[in-house]
């Protein structure tokens, strides 16, 4: 049997809803979610799956509104938005 799987990194300014995201699409509370910026520290995975395919996500520390210099998922994320 063929099966699917894939990561996803949330990865944005700090306080819009990754750690809620990431806590509904596996359906579990893997992520701490509050109203104050910064609540996530470091990098929470959490694993989603269905019938031949796994989702795993990562929920990334909030990036600063300048994320510049050195390639990291903030910059690239700052220059998508
Ligand atoms: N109104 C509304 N509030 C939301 C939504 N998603 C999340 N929130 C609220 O927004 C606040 C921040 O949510 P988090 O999931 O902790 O946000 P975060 O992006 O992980 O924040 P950091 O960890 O600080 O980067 C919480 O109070 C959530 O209840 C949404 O879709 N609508
Ligand atoms: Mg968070």
């Amino acid at each position: 049997m063929s099966s699917r799987s894939g990561f996803v990194v949330l990865a944005g300014r700090a306080n819009v809803g990754k750690s809620t995201l990431v806590n509904h699409v596996v359906g579990a509370k893997v992520s701490i979610t509050s109203d104050k910026p910064q609540t996530t520290r470091r990098a929470i995975r959490g694993v989603a799956t269905g019938p031949g395919w796994q989702l795993v996500l990562v929920d990334h520390r909030a990036c600063s509104a300048r994320a510049t210099g050195s390639p990291s998922v903030c910059s690239i994320a700052s220059r998508r938005s």
